[in-house]
């Protein structure tokens, strides 16, 4: 009974992506954009990481709840991600419906799924996978969903271990044996490590949830809190009601085709400097997460670019591009771009230098530039001669953001 039912398993169960965070902790790069809508590795978007693991696994019925500046978010969905899925398939966003434009719309993570109820009330899927939208990784979802059905769990919860400094972010839980939760604290101030070891056991905020048992807890916990949130509220709330919390230890997760170095994968990207290391370690020559793994694709819509290229400028000076990205419609001529993530449509023009940095799309660098350990956004144009990581007094007076370990943002 259990390979069909197991094999079954995506086919029973909707996916909802929470896809509405603002990310303050990446500004300035989330000022104009919600953070699943930022760029990673030149050509994708942070939330085609999750949309991919949901296609790759099989769940093709998606909704994509926005409300951060959703608009460029709804656009790129409608425009890419929804045309790619068949008959009775969708991958849809929804926002909340409201006139104001305060920010109160969803009050919290589980609110937000509240607010849908009307789509779980009306599904005929068996479980409900709830995910966020804004990390970077590769999972198989379908083996979390057959653990939940194994398990004959209500609810539940991706962990992996982080280091217990890392742990205040996370909402952390102690687990049996059998890996059913006995406590969840959410973001504890003093975090409880696995017996015997230094790590603690973190929530991914990725969920399954048996869908009647969704409804029930939402309605519950909606009653107590406006507020509404998984981590404080609804995981805590089903403990004590001794219902069967379950985690899925990610660990476990099998990718096929993956290396052992991508094994357990998974970054927040929640502030600059860990946004940059997560860019950056793509074009390490063994990188942790591998673009280039066929057997688990991660799908983005690119635009209708020519090719990259590199050329010599008039004065027969080398363009030249190494252990980069550079995208589509870019041309550099007559520079050198080294260990970079160029994003669509850049130009770099002779004699300038680009080390270690991450260009967004529609980026204008004249010529003469020197960049160094930088992030610059889209559509900016740096005049001749502009220097950017190589004093950060001057940086900071151009009123660029330098980060604690010395990362350059231009906006
Ligand atoms: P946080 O990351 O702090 O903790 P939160 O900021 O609420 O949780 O965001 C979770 C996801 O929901 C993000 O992808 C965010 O973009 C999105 N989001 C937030 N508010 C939303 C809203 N109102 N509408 C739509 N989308 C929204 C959670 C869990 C922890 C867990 C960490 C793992 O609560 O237990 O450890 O995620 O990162
Ligand atoms: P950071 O990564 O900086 O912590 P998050 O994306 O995690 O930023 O969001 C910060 C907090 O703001 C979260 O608790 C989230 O629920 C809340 N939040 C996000 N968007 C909104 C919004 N539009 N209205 C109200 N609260 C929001």
């Amino acid at each position: 009974m259990h390979t069909a039912v197991l094999s079954n398993a995506a086919r029973h169960t909707i996916a909802m992506v929470l896809a509405g965070g603002k990310g303050e902790r990446l500004h300035p790069i989330t000022l104009n954009r919600p953070k699943p809508f930022v760029p990673f590795g030149g050509k994708y978007k942070i939330i085609d990481f999750v949309l991919s693991n949901l296609f790759n696994s099989g769940l093709k019925k998606v909704y994509i709840l926005t409300q951060y500046r959703a608009y460029a978010l709804n656009k790129y969905i409608k425009d890419s991600w929804s045309k790619w899925v068949g008959l009775g398939e969708f991958y849809d966003t929804i926002s909340p419906e409201t006139n104001n434009e305060c920010e109160e719309w969803f009050k919290g993570t589980a609110d937000a799924i509240f607010q849908f109820m009307r789509i779980l009330e009306s599904t005929d899927a068996d479980y409900v996978t709830i995910l966020g939208g804004d990390h970077i990784y590769k999972m198989d979802i379908s083996q979390m969903i057959a653990n939940h059905i194994l398990n004959k769990a209500d609810v539940t919860l991706a962990a992996l271990e982080v280091p217990r400094e890392d742990a205040q972010r996370f909402g952390i839980c102690t687990v049996d044996e059998a890996f059913r939760v006995q406590a969840f604290t959410e973001k504890p101030r003093d975090p409880a490590t696995i017996p015997h070891r230094t790590t603690c056991f973190a929530s991914m905020g990725n969920y399954v949830f048996t869908t009647g048992k969704l409804i029930e807890v939402l309605k519950k916990g909606r009653r107590r809190h406006a507020d509404l949130d998984f981590g404080q509220h609804v995981i805590p709330m089903m403990l004590e009601d001794g219902d069967r919390v379950f985690t899925y230890n990610f660990i476990e997760n099998e990718i096929p085709g993956a290396g052992p170095v991508e094994k357990g994968y998974w970054k927040d990207v929640g502030t600059i400097d860990s946004y940059y290391d997560a860019n950056m370690d793509l074009i390490n020559i063994v990188p942790q997460l591998n673009l280039y793994n066929y057997r688990w694709p991660i799908i983005t819509s690119q635009g209708n670019f020519p090719p990259a290229t590199t050329v010599f400028d008039e004065d027969g000076r080398r363009g030249q591009s190494l252990n980069s990205f550079v995208c589509g419609g870019c041309i550099i001529s007559g520079s050198t771009v080294r260990r970079s993530i160029i994003g669509p449509c850049c130009r770099v023009n002779s004699y300038s230098l680009i080390e270690d940095s991450i260009l967004f799309d529609h980026v204008e660098i004249g010529r003469h530039v020197q960049i160094k350990r930088a992030i610059i956004n889209e559509n900016i144009t740096l005049p001749d001669g502009a220097q950017i990581g190589y004093d950060h007094e001057a940086d900071r007076k151009q009123g660029y953001m330098v980060t604690p370990s010395g990362i350059v943002v231009v906006t």
